[in-house]
């Protein structure tokens, strides 16, 4: 029987459209490489108008999970390993990735007023109460990233009441508090360590560091944590998976093959 979608329950249909895609990729059913059905295809298939249809393709392709070919076709998105560039993780889930324990220490832990810059980051007004949390990194017990971050209070409040050592802050706040890591914005550069981190990370002050800034969003694109890091960069590598097209395998089409 073709999958429906439920017109009259709350839930917008381009939202319900993108869960099914999304469910048939998670299932394994689409897999990387495979074409989606035309916009029309879905249409038909779903009983929706083209907005409908667009809306849910769009959200996914900015997701991540498919990719459009100009002229060619919209595809399931490479099959992600880990480590990429383009994958949200948290610390905890990329060095256990890396079959490594990973750890944190907690340096400060406290709330204060959003310093500006944050607070325009965070979209809150000029000193609005955040959660200032700065931890030590490890890897198998070793020092690998100072990480100083900012949480709207309001998001989370009685987090300063957690225990945060060796703890996944990302896990903490999904279980807790419901904010789940969604998508993050983040710029990376090349820098020497500065004083006060080379300390911490036991690296000679001015060793080179991965400065990354991340400001984090949930699904709704709410920002919930800017952070400032500094990352080994004698013991640390971003991976990074790069495609030049996706491959060409259609959803559905018999005997199909990689182009
Ligand atoms: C990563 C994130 C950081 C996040 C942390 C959560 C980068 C550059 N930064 O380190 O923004 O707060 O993960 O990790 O990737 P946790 O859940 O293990 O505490």
């Amino acid at each position: 029987m073709l999958p429906t979608l439920d017109k009259r329950g709350p839930l917008p249909l381009y939202h319900q459209l993108k869960a099914f895609i999304e469910e048939r990729i998670g299932s394994g059913l689409w897999k990387p490489g495979d074409q989606l059905p035309s916009e029309r295809q879905l249409c038909e298939q779903f009983q929706v108008s083209r907005i409908t249809v667009r809306q849910a393709v769009t959200d996914l392709v900015s997701a991540g999970s498919l990719v459009r070919d100009q002229g060619r076709g919209t595809f399931v998105a490479p099959a992600r390993v880990e480590q990429r560039l383009n994958q949200l993780t948290s610390f905890t889930q990329d060095i256990q990735a890396r079959g490594k324990r990973p750890g944190a220490q907690v340096l400060q832990f406290e709330t204060i007023p959003a310093p500006a810059p944050v607070a325009r980051l965070l979209r809150l007004r000029a000193e609005e109460p955040v959660i200032l949390l700065k931890r030590l990194r490890l890897t198998d017990g070793e020092p690998m990233a100072v990480e100083t971050t900012h949480l709207p209070l309001a998001l989370c409040p009685d987090l300063v009441h957690e225990t945060l050592a060796n703890a996944s802050l990302y896990e903490l706040l999904s279980r807790k508090f419901h904010v789940i890591p969604f998508r993050a914005e983040q710029q990376m550069s090349a820098a020497g360590c500065p004083p006060a981190e080379a300390r911490l990370l036991r690296v000679p002050k001015g060793s080179p560091v991965l400065h990354i800034y991340r400001t984090t969003f949930t699904e709704a694109g709410v920002p919930f944590e800017q952070v400032e890091s500094y990352y080994r960069g004698d013991k640390y590598v971003f991976n990074a998976e790069l495609y030049a097209k996706a491959s060409g395998r259609r959803i559905g089409a018999e005997g199909s093959s990689r182009s």
